[in-house]
C-alpha cells in the first residue's frame, strides 16, 4: 500500500488538511501504525519515554468556565481552593520528582492569567526547579509578551498551553476566552523562545474530525509543538461534561498515530486518562509513536496511574524513562 504523505512527513512547513489527517486516520490499522513506527523511529530511540511530573501550584477558584475543570469557580466540584504555593514546597515535590526519575516538573495553576506579584513567585520557583537538574514546564494560563519574557529569563524550559479542541467545537467547552485568544499566547511563547507543549482532551464529546481538525491546527503551527499532551478527559463531578461517553480506545490509538506522523518531532504525550486505562490500551499508544507521560501520584486535582504500576509496566514493554537533561530530538 502506498504510504500516505509518508514522503513528505519529515517536513515541519507542510501544510496539514482535515483531509490527509482522515485519509490517515482511515487506514487498516497495521499500516496506520507501521507508518507512524516508522516516522517515530526516524527521530527518536523508540524504547525511550519522556517522563514529566506534575504539581499544581494553585488550586481551584479560578475565574473561567471550561467545562471539563474541576477548578472552575463555576461549578460545585467540592475541590478546596488553595492559595499559591510557598516556593520551599515546590521544591521539595521537584527533588521528590527527580529522585523518582522525571526529567521534567510541570507547574500548573488554576489561572485565567498570572498576575504581577503571583509571577514573580512562579520565576523564583522556576529558578529553584532548574537548579535541581530538571528540565522545568509551567501552565499559568493566557500571557502577555512581558510576562512571557520574564519566564524565559527565569530559565523556563517549556510552556503548556493547549487548544483542547477543534476550533469549531471550543465554544462548545469553553465561552470566557476564544481559540484565538489561545493562538496569541502560544505565539507569544513562542516569539519568547520558549518551547511549546500544546495539545487537548478527548472524550468531551466532540466528533472525529474536531479530534482531527485539532492535530490539523497543531501540525500547522510553525513549527509545531515540541510537546504534544493528548488528555483523555478525566470526568470531574459538578462539571457540565461529568458524563461524557469515554472514547473508544481503537480510535485513541489511531489518534496518537496521527499525531505521531503529523509532527513527527515531538513528544507525542499520553497524558491524563491513564487512570482508566488498561495496560493493552496504553501498549499499543507506545506502538503508535507516544513517546511521553505524566509520571507520578497526581495529575493536578486527581489521581495518576500508579507509579509502581508504571514501572512494571515498562518493565514487560522494555522500555525506560528519559534520562534527566538528555534532551529532545526536537531540542
Ligand atoms: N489554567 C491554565 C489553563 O487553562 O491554561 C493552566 C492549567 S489547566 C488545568 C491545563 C490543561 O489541563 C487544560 O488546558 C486542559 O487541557 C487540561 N485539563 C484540565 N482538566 C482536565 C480534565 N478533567 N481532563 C483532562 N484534561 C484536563
Ligand atoms: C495537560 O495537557 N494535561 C495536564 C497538564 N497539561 C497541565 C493536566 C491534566 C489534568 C487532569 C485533571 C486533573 O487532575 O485535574
Ligand atoms: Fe481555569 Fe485552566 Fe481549569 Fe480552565 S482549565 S477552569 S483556565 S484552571
Amino acid at each position: 500500500m502506498k504510504p500516505v504523505n509518508a514522503e513528505t512527513t519529515t517536513e515541519p512547513s507542510q501544510a496539514w488538511s482535515l483531509e490527509a489527517a482522515q485519509a490517515l486516520f482511515e487506514l487498516p490499522l497495521p499500516e496506520l501504525v507501521y507508518q507512524a513506527q516508522t516516522t517515530h523511529r526516524a527521530h527518536f530511540d523508540p524504547t525511550d519515554v519522556q517522563l514529566s511530573t506534575l504539581l499544581n501550584i494553585k488550586t481551584g477558584a479560578c475565574p473561567e468556565d471550561c467545562g471539563y475543570c474541576s477548578q472552575s469557580a463555576r461549578y460545585r466540584t467540592g475541590l478546596k481552593a488553595e492559595p499559591l504555593m510557598d516556593i520551599e514546597s515546590v521544591l521539595e515535590a521537584a527533588e521528590r520528582a527527580r529522585d523518582a526519575g522525571a526529567s521534567r516538573f510541570c507547574m500548573g495553576a488554576a489561572w485565567r492569567n498570572p498576575k504581577g506579584k503571583d509571577l514573580e513567585r512562579v520565576t523564583e520557583m522556576i529558578r529553584g526547579v532548574k537548579a535541581l537538574g530538571l528540565e522545568t514546564c509551567a501552565t499559568l494560563g493566557m500571557l502577555t509578551d512581558e510576562q512571557a519574557g520574564a519566564l524565559k529569563e527565569a530559565g523556563l524550559d517549556y510552556y503548556n498551553h493547549n487548544i483542547d479542541t477543534s476550533k469549531e467545537y471550543y465554544p462548545e467547552v469553553i465561552t470566557t476566552r476564544t481559540f484565538e485568544d489561545r493562538l496569541d499566547t502560544l505565539a507569544r511563547v513562542r516569539e519568547a523562545g520558549i518551547s511549546v507543549c500544546c495539545g487537548g482532551i478527548v472524550g468531551m464529546g466532540e466528533s472525529r474530525d474536531d479530534r482531527l481538525g485539532m492535530l490539523v491546527t497543531l501540525a500547522n503551527l510553525q513549527p509545531h509543538p515540541e510537546s504534544v499532551p493528548i488528555n483523555q478527559l478525566v470526568p470531574s463531578d459538578g462539571t457540565p461534561l461529568a458524563s461524557c461517553e469515554p472514547l473508544d480506545p481503537l480510535d485513541l490509538v489511531r489518534l496518537i498515530a496521527v499525531a505521531r506522523i503529523m509532527m513527527p518531532t515531538a513528544r507525542v504525550r499520553l497524558s491524563a486518562g491513564r487512570h482508566a486505562m488498561d495496560d493493552a490500551t496504553q501498549a499499543l499508544c507506545f506502538l503508535a509513536g507516544a513517546n511521553s507521560i505524566f509520571y507520578g501520584e497526581r495529575l493536578l486535582t486527581t489521581d495518576n496511574a500508579d507509579m509502581v504500576a508504571d514501572q512494571a509496566l515498562f518493565k514487560r514493554l522494555g522500555l525506560h524513562g528519559t534520562p534527566s537533561g538528555a534532551g529532545d530530538a526536537s531540542a
